[in-house]
């Protein structure tokens, strides 16, 4: 039996293993359920006691040796698989990593910004996580006013709510800065609304203001008509109606002439041939005392307009929903 066990010792180390399938072939032949040392156990068995125990011992080492032989060359294979193999070609051509694209609300932001940035404007960012004093209280908006209800914000405390539009960043910067200060206020903004076609719990808005000495309505409407040129086109003209805001007064709606029928009426302008964009005003004086700003001495404008609003009506999109689902066939149409 001892000089089996040293054959069989030799045997296993001339075997010649040269990859994952040979060293398996190994481990059957050696290891298996059926293999070699699975006789030999077998053989053990008939072993008179007295001899029991020296060859017990030597059974053991083999077995370790048969193992150990196994987990080193199985590591070495592995290793070596990570590693290029002399069967790869360098010459072939790379795998192309496909690339995005932005999406459409961020397209229309910066070309926005990017106007605005034209004529002095300065970029402000501030929290989506406001309190009342910031989205309501200091924009002169009562206490009673419907946008206040649970039905039309969403709170988080009674005095803490996702802001509602980006105003609050505008409060902030007129209570830390002295004018002259001249902000757009880019952003995200929610409102507890029936998600439809035309309108969704969560969109975007750019707002900006404007405060100075002596800054006029007429200052308003030609930033205005400015952004409009520049957005849809030379030919564009604007149009403001009467309106009401808490934080603005004088206030007034803002259109756009129809640049889809060039005023003519269609489906777009509804026939009207002016399409709405957003609104604006001068800014309460109410407003700047709220933020310590002298309203005697200083006057400002302030506009809001809707990302969403305007990317649609570029681009001819007919379903806000198609921002947020994040479907591949949509997006890659702005590439
Ligand atoms: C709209 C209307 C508007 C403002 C936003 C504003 C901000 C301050 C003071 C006064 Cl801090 N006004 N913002 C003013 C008028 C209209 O937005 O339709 N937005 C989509």
């Amino acid at each position: 039996m001892q000089e089996k066990l040293k054959q069989i010792a030799a045997a296993a180390q001339a075997e010649i293993i040269t990859d994952k399938h040979t060293l398996e072939a190994f481990r059957i032949k050696y290891l298996g359920t059926k293999g070699i040392m699975k006789e030999v156990f077998e053989a053990f068995k008939q072993v008179p006691n007295e001899e029991k125990k020296s060859l017990g011992q030597l059974i053991n080492v083999l077995k370790n040796e048969l193992e150990t032989l196994y987990t080193s060359k199985k590591e070495a294979f592995e290793n070596v698989s990570e590693q290029a193999s002399n069967q790869d070609d360098f010459t072939k051509p790379g795998i192309k990593v496909p690339q995005g694209n932005r999406h459409p609300i961020n397209i229309i932001k910066n070309d926005m910004i990017a106007i605005f940035e034209r004529i002095g404007f300065t970029i402000a960012e501030g929290p989506e996580i406001e309190d009342e004093w910031h989205n309501f209280t200091a924009l002169n908006t009562p206490e009673d006013h419907p946008a206040r209800d649970m039905q039309d914000t969403f709170y988080i405390d009674s005095n803490t709510l996702l802001r509602t539009h980006t105003s609050p960043v505008q409060i902030r910067v007129m209570e830390t800065q002295t004018p002259p200060i001249r902000i757009i206020t880019p952003g995200r903004v929610y409102r507890n609304e029936t998600i439809s076609a035309r309108a969704h719990c969560t969109f975007h808005q750019v707002e900006g203001l404007y405060i100075n000495k002596n800054v006029s309505f007429a200052d308003l409407k030609q930033t205005l008509l400015y952004f409009a040129k520049e957005m849809f086109g030379q030919n564009v003209d604007i149009r403001l109606r009467p309106s009401y805001f808490p934080f603005t007064e004088p206030s007034a709606e803002l259109d756009i002439s129809c640049f889809i029928c060039d005023r003519k009426g269609c489906a777009v302008c509804k026939g009207s041939g002016w399409v709405e964009i957003g609104g604006c005003g001068m800014v309460d004086p109410a407003v700047l005392e709220n933020c310590k700003i002298d309203a005697k001495e200083y006057t400002g404008f302030a506009f809001g307009m809707g990302i969403e609003r305007i990317t649609m009506l570029k681009y001819g999109i007919d379903d806000i929903r198609l921002f947020y689902e994040n479907d591949i066939r949509f997006l890659k149409q702005f590439a």
